[in-house]
């Protein structure tokens, strides 16, 4: 970065642990940023010592208690607002309560900003974890929640994170800092054409080219992610913008009104519905993710599960919504129940690879589909859908399960029996590996005194890997609706503890009895391991357990490991990681506590010690079989897309 182009020098220094920014440039209204210095100081007499020029002093400790006024003239302390100021207000006048992200040029005051209008900032070590975090709180508050990072690098980072809650349906407003308007094409201190690079991961892209429209744009780029099918939005903010200055007012546009307005389809449509489930033989309902985010869509769900008697299982995503425990969910008979079904009832669930895109072998060549959707498009993909209702799947249901009068799915039927049967028998195959406690660990064993756990405790699972996921998914019961993240849609790996992070702050402001358990392959947790830092930094309570088979689904014992002869970059098997890694011991070094583990008891004790610490992470490191496999499936294919 040039110092010729320097006119501004902004520190933000604490002080009697009040933030302060002090700004001594010599024209507040410059567009070229000046170098950007982030100094702790805890005395007054070390602030002066600073030997600062000091035109203006902002005190951002005062909170905006105007923010409900749809216009603003100045900052709280009644200083000029400033695109940092409005940026934050326009946020916060929309409802927003968390911020997630990584600060540096053009954005650190919008970052202080946002404190002082009373948004949680959550400093997150790498922007992908952060948009992780972001999306997962979205996902769970089912408010807007924004993302802030810096220019070039630092939207790119999190570009994989953007491209993840659209594939996944999560919304977040990501807040890009970009560089001056007057510098772009000349090579910028991280100049990158953003918003072209942003475009398809998000639903929406724009860019304020004043102060006055920012909050327009924040407003848009809010509806945009919360409303229809939710995803990712990206507001572009140039560095002249933020500490642009202006004495006018300042509109706000009203808030967005949340949940966002729903729909139902035809009545005739919904009568179609019934009847065609009502004439089906082997009928099945797919509960997906769509129904945890409708509003009413979990309770409505239920009703009609409980109204309905019919056979129900969930996608991933849908997990939870209503209980595995449930006594008419087939999962544990999942393969079988979409090779047989005549009818399936798609309730926010999509026909992508997680149902093998509807077609066989895995179901029916002809199988009639009754599908709720939100989302047009989503209807008739791969298999033409027999009744499609569009609408939100809560509204929809409320208007369907009434509709079916007294009819009910006969629970004697040969269908049911041979689905109850079915899995039955895939229990029993699952429990004999489950009761297998001999060492090195399979994986199910290691899930052993998880799910004992589970049944002990409201938990809000956070589950990724390859092997660890899958088998994950069928050895953790799910009974409350969001209380299940994992890798989903997208199958990325390196979620896990920016989904934790956010997930501990949801349980510490709105449930604090409910525990955040990540449960993580030893690739899965190398991806993003570092936010440990983060989540120990602001002190909360999340117990990853990292199931280690040293490898990306397999990996070496150490003394073969030590066997790799010659160049290790040619012998070294490709899924191998270092073996018998003792990951543990990073989280100590942030102030959390670790264990490695081997054994059954071993894991159950820990797991109860774990959960002593109530200020920070703790790492349950278990070395398991470095060869266990999954239960083997029917068509070895059908894992194929999961490497
Ligand atoms: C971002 C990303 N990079 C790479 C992959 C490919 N991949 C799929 S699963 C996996 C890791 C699996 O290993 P681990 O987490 O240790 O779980 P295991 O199967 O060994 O239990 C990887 C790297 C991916 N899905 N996402
Ligand atoms: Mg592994």
């Amino acid at each position: 970065m040039s110092t010729r182009l320097l006119s501004t020098t902004t520190k933000c220094i604490r002080s009697s642990g009040r933030f302060l920014s002090i700004s001594s440039s010599s024209s507040s209204a410059k567009p070229q940023r000046g170098l950007i210095k982030q100094i702790l100081i805890n005395t007054k007499n070390n602030l002066l010592s600073q030997k600062i020029s000091r035109r203006q002093i902002t005190d951002y400790s005062a909170k905006d208690s105007r923010i409900n006024s749809r216009n603003l003239k100045t900052k709280p302390d009644g200083s000029k607002m400033d695109g940092a100021a409005v940026t934050a207000a326009a946020l916060k006048s929309q409802g927003v309560e968390y911020m997630f992200g990584v600060v540096g040029f053009p954005v650190i005051e919008v970052g202080m900003a946002a404190q002082a209008h009373g948004i949680r900032f959550v400093a997150c070590r790498n922007e992908q974890a952060a948009a992780y975090a972001a999306q997962a709180m979205g996902y769970l508050t089912g408010k807007p929640v924004a993302l802030l990072v810096v220019s070039g690098p630092g939207i790119l980072h999190a570009i994989g994170g953007l491209a993840n809650a659209t594939v996944n349906c999560w919304p977040v407003i990501c807040i890009g800092g970009t560089a001056d308007v007057g510098l772009e094409t000349r090579g910028a201190f991280q100049e990158w054409s953003q918003q072209e690079s942003v475009k398809t991961a998000c639903k929406h892209v724009s860019r304020p080219t004043s102060l006055h429209t920012i909050p327009a744009h924040i407003e848009k780029a809010v509806r945009a992610a919360m409303y229809g099918r939710p995803g990712a939005v990206y507001v572009d903010l140039p560095g002249n913008l933020v500490l642009t200055q202006t004495e006018e007012e300042i509109t706000f546009p009203a808030q967005v009104p949340l949940p966002a307005p729903v729909s139902i389809p035809p009545i005739a449509q919904i009568e179609k519905a019934v009847d065609t489930l009502k004439a089906a033989k082997n009928p099945l309902v797919i509960v997906g993710k769509g129904a945890a985010w409708s509003e009413r869509g979990a309770t409505q769900v239920q009703q009609f599960l409980t109204k309905s008697k019919l056979p129900w299982l969930a996608t991933p995503g849908g997990k939870g919504v209503a209980s595995d425990l449930h006594p008419r969910f087939i999962g544990q008979a999942r393969s079988l129940a979409l090779r047989e079904a005549d009818t399936v009832f798609l309730i926010g669930a999509r026909f992508n690879w997680i149902l093998h895109f509807g077609l066989p072998p895995r179901f029916r060549k002809n199988v009639k589909v009754v599908q709720i959707d939100l989302c047009p498009e989503e209807f008739h993909q791969n298999v033409l859908t027999e009744v499609p209702l569009l609408g939100d799947i809560g509204e929809t249901l409320a208007e369907l399960t009434p509709r079916l009068g007294e009819w009910q799915y006969d629970e004697q039927s040969e269908w049911f029996k041979k689905l109850r049967a079915n899995a039955e028998k895939n229990r029993d195959a699952v429990e004999k590996l489950v009761q297998d406690h001999s060492t090195p660990l399979n994986y199910y064993a290691a899930y052993h005194p998880i799910r004992d756990f589970l049944a002990k405790h409201d938990v809000i699972v956070v589950n990724e890997g390859a092997n660890t996921m899958d088998i994950g998914r069928t050895m953790m019961p799910s009974t409350l609706p969001k209380r299940r993240l994992d890798a989903g849609t997208f199958g990325t790996m390196g979620v896990g503890q920016g989904y934790a992070l956010a997930a501990a702050l949801w349980a510490r402001d709105n449930s604090p009895n409910t525990k955040v358990l990540v449960v993580q392959g030893d690739s899965a947790f190398g991806f993003s391991a570092m936010e440990l830092e983060t989540i120990a930094r602001y002190k909360l309570p999340v117990v990853t357990v990292i199931i280690n088979n040293s490898g990306i689904y397999r990996g070496l014992l150490p003394e073969d490991d030590q066997q790799v002869d010659g160049d290790r970059t040619l012998n070294l098997p490709v899924l191998s990681l270092t073996a018998e890694c003792r990951y543990e011991e990073m989280v100590k070094a942030f102030g959390g506590a670790g264990r490695v583990v081997r054994s059954v008891p071993e894991i159950k004790e820990a797991l109860e010690w774990a959960y002593q610490k109530t200020d920070g992470p703790t790492v349950i490191n278990a070395l398991i079989s470095t060869d266990s496999e999954r239960k083997p499936q029917a068509d070895h294919w059908l894992t194929r897309s999961k490497m």
